[in-house]
């Protein structure tokens, strides 16, 4: 295999030694074995394709690999697999001031992306904790959600072109950048969520827009989860929000040990609303936050008066990730119609007080997506595999309230290898096995990252 690799490609963007095996070969999964059987750092989409001819021909198969942030597996190689790095092919092509889109290559990290649209007067605006290691190249194939979806989307709404390397080697040019494209099924959209499954996304035009007007950050204390809607609906009539994201006291308390941040108040509560929200809507903001004090939803409440302050109010949100990551958590990312949210929430809230009496849980997530992230925290005395196994026995009754309420038991983060085998929760049979023959059509040797999101395949 080294040999035919290096007929592709100069020797040292060829890797073997265990070091780089075990840093390309992983992402932010913890539980999967990590064994490629090489790394390689491809510049240009030929060497793309050549790599991906020669899997075929030679029968090995291939791993994409952005900023590895991923947390269901999607960019683990445990069987010998090739890694198909991106991490030489970050170049910013093109940009278009008519247009307002950016070319770009897989491999740009996203906060990059974001300071090249600030740079300009423009904005792009899907953010999430991970963007400062996250390529777009992976944020397109897990079509990222994170904090800004009540406003903005996902990434797919952001993308007007993709150039894709498939699994049979052929070069496509999906929509080309266009605004209006009315000629047949559009394949860019095949290849964005697939998980690197179908084909590698090689570059992508970007649609960028102007910067927003300034923003206001506000931090609600709440007492009970189901009166999180109401607090939702409250400010959502009242001012233009371009994040509602919610955490819990347990998740607070991580981030104050791992943070040098304070409580954003002395006060404490079960729930927190995270808001922001145009800064032009801060009277309709302050006078709703007193009608939800009335109303009983809500105790105590903090709004930014700068933007130091603003950050520091993220950070209780988005620190949390890092912040409880030393404690191995079991996580599931799930998401309901936002109309189901308070009676899921409550569902789940019963069902983990049950099974899981004496382990502690963390919850937090987009809630004015319908999207939960619901942590469990591995306590000290259990081995990873012991608390594992215990964590997937509830898993099978989380699912089934998902699958109760047509919901998804992968909200965000992908299928990939965590999630694969509960799949039958949120799709079909029938949806599955023509997601199979989607597969043949791209990949008909399946080369393009076996094993993930579809198993068998
Ligand atoms: C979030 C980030 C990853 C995690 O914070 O919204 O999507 O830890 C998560 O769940
Ligand atoms: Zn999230």
């Amino acid at each position: 295999m080294r040999q035919a690799l290096e007929d592709i490609f100069p020797a040292e963007r060829v890797r073997t030694s265990p070091e780089d095996l075990g840093v390309w070969g992983v992402d932010w999964t913890r539980s999967f074995p990590v064994a490629p059987g090489a790394v390689v750092f491809p510049e240009t989409v030929e060497e793309i394709v050549a790599v991906t001819r020669l899997a075929n021909e030679a029968g090995f198969a291939l791993v994409p690999s952005g900023g590895r942030t991923g947390l269901s597996g999607g960019a683990v190689a445990s069987n010998g697999e090739v890694v198909v790095s991106f991490d030489r092919m970050n170049r910013v092509l093109d940009f278009n001031p008519v247009d307002r889109v950016v070319r770009c290559e897989a491999g740009v990290v996203t906060a990059r992306l974001q300071e090249y649209a600030a740079e300009r007067g423009l904005f792009y605006p899907v953010d999430f904790a991970s963007s400062g290691s996250s390529q777009v190249g992976g944020n397109i194939a897990t079509n990222a959600g994170g904090i800004k979806v009540i406003r903005y989307g996902l990434t797919r709404d952001w993308i007007a072109g993709l150039k894709v390397v498939t699994g049979a080697g052929e070069v496509l040019d999906c929509n080309n950048g266009l605004v209006k494209n009315a000629t047949g099924y559009d394949l860019r959209h095949l290849f964005i969520g697939a998980e690197g499954t179908l084909g590698f996304v090689v570059e992508a035009d970007i649609r960028l827009l102007e910067a927003p007007p300034p923003q206001r950050v506000m931090v609600l204390g709440v007492e009970r989860i189901s009166d999180m809607l109401d607090v939702l609906r409250s400010f959502q009539a009242a001012v233009t929000l371009s994040a509602f994201e919610f955490f819990s006291e347990s998740a607070l308390q991580h981030v104050l040990a791992h943070r040098d941040v304070p409580r954003p108040f002395a006060s404490r509560a079960p729930y927190y609303a995270l808001l922001e929200f145009d800064a032009a809507g801060e009277e309709a903001a302050l006078e709703t936050f007193e009608a939800t004090v009335a109303a009983g939803w809500v105790g105590d409440g903090v709004v930014s008066r700068s933007d130091a302050q603003a950050q520091a109010l993220w950070t209780l949100r988005e620190g949390i990730s890092e912040s409880i990551a030393p404690r191995t958590p079991y996580k599931n990312d799930l998401s309901v119609r936002i109309s189901d949210v308070p009676e899921f929430l409550d569902e789940i809230d019963r069902m983990v007080g049950e099974h899981y009496p004496d382990l502690e849980v963390c919850w937090y997530g987009h809630i004015g997506d319908g999207n939960l992230h619901l942590n469990i925290l591995k306590p000290d005395d259990l081995s990873i595999d012991a608390f594992y196994e215990r964590c997937h026995r509830i898993s099978p009754a989380l699912f089934e309230a998902v699958r109760a309420r047509r919901g998804s038991i992968s909200a965000e983060h992908g299928v990939g290898l965590l999630k694969r085998d509960f799949l039958p929760f949120s799709r079909s049979p029938a949806e599955i096995a023509l997601m199979r023959s989607v597969k043949r059509v791209f990949d008909p040797n399946g080369v393009m990252n076996p094993g993930k999101l579809l198993a068998d395949a």
